[in-house]
């Protein structure tokens, strides 16, 4: 080879030179023409170019076939199509080639680019079962979203408080499971008290450590009074809306879980006209105007003298029926003026203060104004009830 000389292929397009790696040598024999000479060798390099191309396209194929999920083929479209991907990188390096080149290895090079991406594309459609053809049409219809609105509780509750708020009352919560000392003891009601059986209570199954079950489901909202009375002190007007419960055994009338509003007022002198001119407002603005509010005696331990409400019957409209039990009246509160006891456990002084309480059944006034015969409606659950409010 003394008369020859070496070419050295430097600037053969990088998917090539990753392909055989080391240099490239073309021997150059003396006397041959200089466009002959590159003419070969650039035939070999067209020639290396189209095996890779090809032999990318077998390899992509091959593995395409064996794709069963989703998350592969993402992969493998990254790793042959995506923007580093092996057969881009090959496509991006015909720009250095001639325009006469380009056409001939250019047009091979697209045609496999656009056979793959068929392929990726059918591969799709096989692994996510839809069909190609599947479009979304942005010109139908949307599908109409149901609004929800507020039960005819709340709407009530909502009512009530805009009303005692206007009428300086503060409104309260309180915790549904009760200690049995705020539920029944606070309000006068102490252990073994017969007045205990008026409420047909939920215990919880935890003793404490002097084996008593001193945790209860609260059975009214006039568990809260004490827990106000500790912590405003007199002068004191609130509301406490909330959920009571009884093991009751239910009917039209009576749930197992039902709303009460505790209604609380503490002040110097305070009397029963007090307490009956507040409840007749509410009933008026319950009801209407003309509503026959009656207030009957009841003994409640935590008020003295005590009071229970009733309004007309909206069923029967006073003739009576099955659900006011024939009297033509339904109960809806209970009331009177705040037992000394109950004051002196809420830390307020008797002989100064005094004040009245009520306890309205939320249910039960909600039953009447919308004329629901039926208590247990409103945890049914049944949307054809809700959605006529
Ligand atoms: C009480 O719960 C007293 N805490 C009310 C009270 C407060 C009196 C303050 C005096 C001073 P009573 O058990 O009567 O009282 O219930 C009051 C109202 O709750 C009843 O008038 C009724 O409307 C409603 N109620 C009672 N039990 C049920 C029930 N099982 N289901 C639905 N509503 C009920």
């Amino acid at each position: 080879m003394k008369n020859s000389s070496k070419i050295v292929i430097s600037n053969l397009p990088a998917p090539l030179r990753l392909a055989r790696p080391g240099k490239l040598v073309i021997w150059k024999v003396k006397g041959w023409e200089k466009s002959h000479e590159e003419l070969r060798i650039k035939n070999y390099e067209l020639g290396i170019m189209k095996n890779e191309i090809e032999k990318l396209k077998n390899e992509i194929l091959s593995n395409l076939a064996k794709v069963k999920e989703e998350r592969v083929l993402k992969d493998l479209e990254i790793k042959y199509l995506g923007r580093k991907g092996e057969l881009t990188k090959i496509l991006r390096s015909l720009k250095d080639l001639s325009e006469k080149e380009k056409k001939e290895i250019g047009q091979l090079a697209n045609e496999i680019k656009k056979e793959i991406e068929d392929k990726f594309s059918e591969a799709k459609i096989a692994i996510s079962g839809k069909s190609g053809q599947e479009r979304v049409d942005i010109t139908l219809p949307g599908e109409k979203i149901e609004r929800g609105h507020l039960s005819p509780l709340t709407l009530v509750q909502n009512e009530l408080e805009d009303l005692f708020t206007s009428l300086g009352f503060m409104v309260l919560d309180g915790p549904e499971l009760e200690s049995d000392f705020y539920n029944f003891t606070a309000v006068n009601i102490p252990p073994n008290h017969p007045a205990r059986d008026m409420q047909d209570t939920f215990y919880i199954d935890k003793k404490n450590k002097d084996g008593e079950y001193d945790l209860v489901m609260r059975t009214h909202t006039s568990s809260v009074q004490v827990r106000a009375m500790q912590k405003y002190g007199a002068p004191l007007r609130c509301v406490v809306p909330g959920k009571c419960f009884r093991c009751e055994a239910t009917d039209v009338r009576h749930e197992h879980t039902f709303y009460q509003i505790e209604g609380l007022m503490v002040d110097k002198g305070i009397s029963l006209s007090n307490m009956k001119a507040v409840l007749e407002t509410v009933a008026k603005k319950l009801y209407g105007e003309d509503t026959k509010l009656r207030m009957r005696p009841k003994f409640y331990p935590f008020v003295e003298p005590g009071a229970n409400g009733e309004v007309t019957c909206f069923l029967c409209q006073g003739k009576g029926c099955s659900l006011c039990k024939n009297s033509g009246w339904l109960e809806i509160f209970g009331s009177g003026l705040v037992h000394p006891n109950v004051l002196k456990n809420g830390g307020i002084d008797p002989k100064i203060y005094s004040g009245f309480a009520f306890g309205f059944g939320l249910t039960r006034v909600t039953q009447l104004k919308y004329g629901i015969d039926d208590i247990r409606l409103f945890n049914g659950g049944d949307l054809r009830f809700l959605n006529q409010f």
